[in-house]
């Protein structure tokens, strides 16, 4: 039977970057999770009958979460619900059944790189019929109309057995439980030459942060591509991810990097997220910052059966470097500049005017699916590397010999209070006119300005995307105010310098980057209005 139940709307359920995230506590409270949900399912037009696939990263509340949405996906008149085995579907995989199996869209339930557990984070995201995250006009509608809702519907009939493959019912709506692997290991076999990695005598460490790609890249890994057992790190997938952040960068995968730069390091060290999107990538003995993981894989894709035929173009967001744009005006094809976050490339992938995409924060991906995929970007360096017979450390040389190189880091100021992160963006857009032909640090300013990006494929436009601030030789600071985050504001600093083939390439990235960071401080009074003299994570 279906149920009706009065509602009242809650007034912060405005999803980020990439979903809804709050701390599982807030979910928690009574018709939260189910006012979000069916703020969704009102906007989705269509649904009558149609497919929707729900999966999520497994951390505390997934299951729950996902029970609540299968009944009241039965209510909202879906006649089909795809669902991963045990609730878990990476955010790819999600992604890609939801194109293979022609589904209306689909519910990725998670936080990601944040943490999980009773007092962690969760999250929900809805991905629209191409796979990809809904795009701003839709996310405005759901927030819209999350202002209004007044009453939800679900069936009250029992949550089927996710454990179990197979088709049972809710009401009129099927349920198919779906092993969670499969369809996403066999889009990578395309894209792969597995033989070819398979037979290149590599050594590997990964480490799946007790998040949900432990069961894809056993598979893929250990399974299919015959790394040794025990390759696949951290493999099993956690509720609270043994109580750490998955988020693939050098402070939370440090174990990683400290293998990767001792005497007895593998070929090759990766690591991903929460939810299977990101990697980090760690050859023997050099770290690539992933904004140079962009730049060498576009430079290198050719090699990977996938990608024979070439690259239509290359998109990475704004505070990304620009590494990867020297790879397309060498390559000859297009570079695109769109805001952070995923949901930005959708249509320039759709149009086919971009092949691969990617994000500082790393993120990279192509058009295999509408999302960024953290074990994609591992294969394709493995087929790189099985093809060229080089390491990573030569590829990385010999492309800055090539191209140039851009040090670049992230600095993140965490939990700072709201307002005070809010004044510091506001003096530095209020001064940002005044800044062009001054000197700071010893640094001449060129332009300053708030981006905004105008989508080439349907003429929307999203502003105050992030302050950039271009220094006179080709370097440059931007500063913006996370969207992911579920407590406080997070201040993130994106620095950059170009350092041109006949520089010294070979430099410490902090030392190179230095002048920038004072200049940084100077420009936002970074110590003045969050009273950090550091900040807390360096990327
Ligand atoms: C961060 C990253 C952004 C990424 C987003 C989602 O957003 O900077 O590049 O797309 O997380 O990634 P923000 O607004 O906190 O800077 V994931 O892997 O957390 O879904
Ligand atoms: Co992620």
């Amino acid at each position: 039977m279906i149920v009706t139940q009065t509602t009242t709307p809650f007034t912060d359920q405005k999803p980020g970057t990439s979903g809804l995230r709050k701390k599982v506590r807030v979910f928690q409270q009574p018709n939260y999770a189910e006012n979000f949900i069916q703020s969704v399912f009102d906007v989705v037009e269509g649904k009558e009958g149609a497919t929707l696939v729900i999966g999520g990263d497994g951390r505390f509340l997934n299951r729950e979460v996902i029970g609540k949405a299968i009944r009241m996906a039965a209510a909202a008149g879906f006649g089909r619900v795809v669902v991963g085995q045990g609730g878990l579907l990476s955010t790819p995989a999600a992604s890609n059944l939801i194109r293979q199996r022609g589904a209306i869209g689909g519910l990725v339930l998670s936080a990601s790189h944040n943490p999980g557990g009773p007092d962690e984070d969760f999250g929900i995201k809805y991905n629209i019929a191409n796979g990809g995250p809904a795009p701003e006009g839709v996310t405005e509608a759901i927030f819209a109309r999350t202002g209004t809702i007044d009453r939800w519907q679900a069936s009250d009939a029992a949550v089927p057995d996710l454990d179990t493959l197979g088709e049972s019912r809710v009401e009129d709506m099927v349920v198919e439980v779906v092993d969670s692997v499969a369809d996403y290991a066999a889009l990578m076999e395309q894209l792969f030459d597995f033989d070819a990695i398979r037979g290149a005598g590599l050594t590997m460490s990964f480490d799946a942060m007790s998040a949900v790609t432990g069961p894809y890249a056993t598979e893929i890994l250990e399974k299919r591509l015959g790394f040794a057992s025990g390759t696949v790190r951290n493999g099993t997938p956690l509720e609270d991810f043994g109580g750490y952040h998955p988020d693939p960068n050098l402070v939370h995968a440090h174990e990683l990097y400290d293998r990767m730069m001792g005497d007895d390091a593998p070929d090759f060290g990766a690591a991903s997220d929460g939810d299977g999107d990101r990697n980090l990538i760690i050859g023997r003995g050099r770290f690539v910052t992933p904004s140079d993981s962009l730049a060498m894989l576009a430079a290198n894709a050719h090699l990977a059966p996938g990608y024979a035929s070439g690259l239509k173009g290359i998109a990475r967001s704004m505070p990304t470097s620009a590494a990867a744009d020297r790879v397309a005006d060498a390559l000859g094809i297009p570079a695109y500049e769109t805001p952070t976050g995923w949901k930005f490339f959708g249509n320039l992938l759709d149009a086919g005017m971009a092949t691969i995409c990617g994000e500082e924060s790393a993120g990279t991906g192509s058009d295999h699916v509408r999302e960024k995929d953290g074990l994609w970007a591992v294969l394709l360096w493995l087929n790189i590397l099985a093809a060229t017979g080089k390491s990573v450390d030569a590829i990385a040389r010999e492309h800055w010999a090539r191209f140039g190189r851009n040090y670049y880091a992230r600095h993140d100021y965490e939990g700072v209070e709201s307002e005070r992160a809010d004044t510091l963006m506001a003096e530095l857009r209020a001064g940002l006119y005044a800044l062009p032909g001054r000197t700071v640090a010893g640094l001449t300013v060129q332009a300053a300005d708030d981006f905004a990006y105008s989508d080439p494929t349907d003429g929307s436009v999203s502003r105050n995307q992030g302050v950039r601030i271009l220094f006179a030789g080709g370097s440059r600071v931007v500063f913006r105010l996370s969207g992911t985050g579920t407590s406080g504001a997070t201040l993130r600093v994106y620095l950059e310098r170009y350092e041109p083939v006949d520089g010294n390439l070979d430099r410490d990235t902090g030392e190179a980057l230095a002048d920038i960071v004072a200049a940084a401080d100077e420009l936002a009074g970074i110590v003045r209005h969050t009273g950090r003299e550091r900040p807390d994570v360096i990327t």
